[in-house]
């Protein structure tokens, strides 16, 4: 038995039942950062997997993009209350990222480390079975740099600032290591249909 949501506009009962409680639709993409947008050229990026403070890994970005590459269109939820539906996505899957690494996730959890400083926890099995992607592209474009081009991480899952835009790493942790917003009050999990948005939710 489902209600239909008051979203602002009428939606057909399909798409409502797609937003989390006290979600709301969007058809624009806001840009949410906690700081000025890094510029971070191509050239100059790379991408380090690390298992606690070892690093295992490093692409350039041609090697990055020479990995698997995946489409997925998903719908994303930011916990500033927006919703948008379908958006679509190519990038490299975490699976792969970590099969190229020839690596079974050693730990349970996980730190995503960016050019800004940002970083954000998510557990290991969160990031698996084609759940997450570094992404590469948005909407069959090259992704931009407001929206965390060159690359960022993407776990639509979860509230929207899991998904660390200008990633540089990925780093196995051996327990839930706070990241930048979760430190600041956010909840360390975050799963949208449960309203998991600042600590003690
Ligand atoms: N590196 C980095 N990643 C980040 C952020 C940030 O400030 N720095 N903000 C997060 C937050 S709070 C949200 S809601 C989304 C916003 O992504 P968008 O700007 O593409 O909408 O990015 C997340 N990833
Ligand atoms: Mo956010």
């Amino acid at each position: 038995m489902t209600t239909r949501g008051f979203t602002g506009r009428r939606q057909p009962p399909e798409t409502t039942d797609r937003i989390p409680p006290g979600q709301s639709l969007t058809d624009d993409f806001p840009v949410l950062s906690a700081g000025p947008t890094p510029r971070i050229r191509t050239d100059d990026w790379s991408f380090t997997l690390k298992v606690g403070p070892k690093p295992v890994i490093k692409w350039t970005w041609a090697e990055f993009n020479a990995l698997p590459q995946t489409k997925f269109t998903r719908d994303i939820h930011c916990v500033t209350a927006w919703s948008k539906l379908d958006t679509r996505w190519q990038g490299v899957l975490i699976d792969d990222v970590l099969a190229e690494a020839g690596i079974e996730p050693p730990t349970e959890f996980t730190l995503a480390h960016s050019y800004d400083g940002y970083s954000t926890n998510v557990p290991a099995k969160d990031l698996l079975g084609g759940k997450a992607m570094i992404a590469t592209h948005y909407d069959g474009k090259p992704l931009v740099p407001d929206h965390g081009g060159p690359a960022r991480l993407l776990v639509p899952h979860l509230y929207f600032w899991k998904s660390a835009k200008w990633i540089n790493g990925l780093q196995f942790t051996t327990r839930d290591e706070p990241g930048f917003w979760e430190l600041r009050g956010y909840h360390t999990y975050g799963d949208p249909w449960r309203e998991q948005r600042y600590t003690g939710d």
